[in-house]
């Protein structure tokens, strides 16, 4: 599919497969639509600036060469959410964008690399994301990173998380280490935990839609949940007290269980796919 202009004049790549479709802008790497039977799976919000270098709030923005602040920059989830990517290859239902080290990347992380984003579309409307990264230096480096996924819920009270229970997670509003006991993982408030060595397998559930996204990681240790309650998104100029409620992060994440450290040229991948169900009527 071709690259079209998009909100900003921002370039975006358009995929389609049967009842599927995705966007992806080129800034970031930032998936910004996932829609399954014309049903947008994806949260952005309607305050996301599309102005670089601000990362554009929602979607599925790439966290590197840091997730959060687990890492040496002064920019929290690193630089490449904030940097125009390219296509390297483009088809219906799948495209490759790169993003490589450059003198502004080099100023702030003095490590050459190259960052490659496959998205593609599968039967039955499920998508995968694979990250790569490749270290063109000739020094060893290491990296933390993340798919800093944004969903769309009818409700953040009707949301759970499913596949969490007994792991240890750092809550990262305090910088404690809990084990959680919970059967699913709820929103009464303002959630930011990472939860360390997470299962493949984890779960979104919507009551109010009835409904279950799965993602199933490979590569990634960690998972990331987090919804800012109204409070902290009331003080985000890019989200705002009205929106917050629309959302949970379910992310794919190497953060706490430690860094990926590559030797000269050496490359890592990871991936994740989402499939999206609505559950039987109960
Ligand atoms: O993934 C959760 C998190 O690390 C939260 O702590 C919150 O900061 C969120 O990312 C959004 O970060 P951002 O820099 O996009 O405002």
């Amino acid at each position: 599919m071709p690259v079209v202009p998009g909100k900003g004049g921002l370039p975006k790549v358009v995929l389609s497969s049967g009842e599927a479709s995705a966007e992806l802008y080129l800034h970031g790497a930032t998936l910004t639509s996932w829609k399954v039977g014309g049903e947008e799976l994806l949260f952005v919000s309607p305050k996301a600036l599309y102005a670089p270098p601000k990362a554009i709030r929602g979607g599925v923005p790439a966290c590197f060469p840091q997730f959060a602040m687990l890492g040496p920059l002064q920019a929290q989830h690193g630089f490449a959410r904030n940097t125009e990517w390219q296509v390297a290859e483009e088809g219906a239902a799948s495209c490759r964008l790169v993003l490589e080290s450059s003198e502004a990347t080099l100023a702030q992380w003095p490590h050459p690399f190259r960052l490659e984003m496959a998205v593609s579309l599968h039967a039955g409307g499920a998508l995968q994301q694979e990250l790569t990264v490749v270290n063109t230096g000739e020094q060893a480096m290491e990296f933390t990173a993340a798919l800093h996924t944004y969903f769309s819920v009818s409700d953040v009270s009707n949301a759970s998380v499913v596949g969490l229970k007994g792991l240890q997670y750092v809550d990262n509003t305090s910088g404690s280490t809990s084990t959680d006991a919970a059967d699913v993982v709820t929103f009464p408030g303002e959630v930011d935990r990472t939860y360390i060595a997470a299962p493949a397998a984890i779960k979104l559930r919507d009551s109010g839609r009835n409904s279950v996204l799965l993602l199933h990681k490979r590569g990634f240790a960690d998972a990331v949940v987090w919804n800012p309650a109204e409070a902290k998104a009331a003080s985000m100029g890019d989200l705002g007290a009205e929106h917050w409620r629309g959302f949970v992060c379910v992310e794919a994440a190497q953060a706490r269980s430690g860094a990926v450290a590559l030797a000269a040229g050496q490359r890592w991948s990871a991936s994740v796919e989402y499939e999206y169900d609505h559950l039987e009527e109960s």
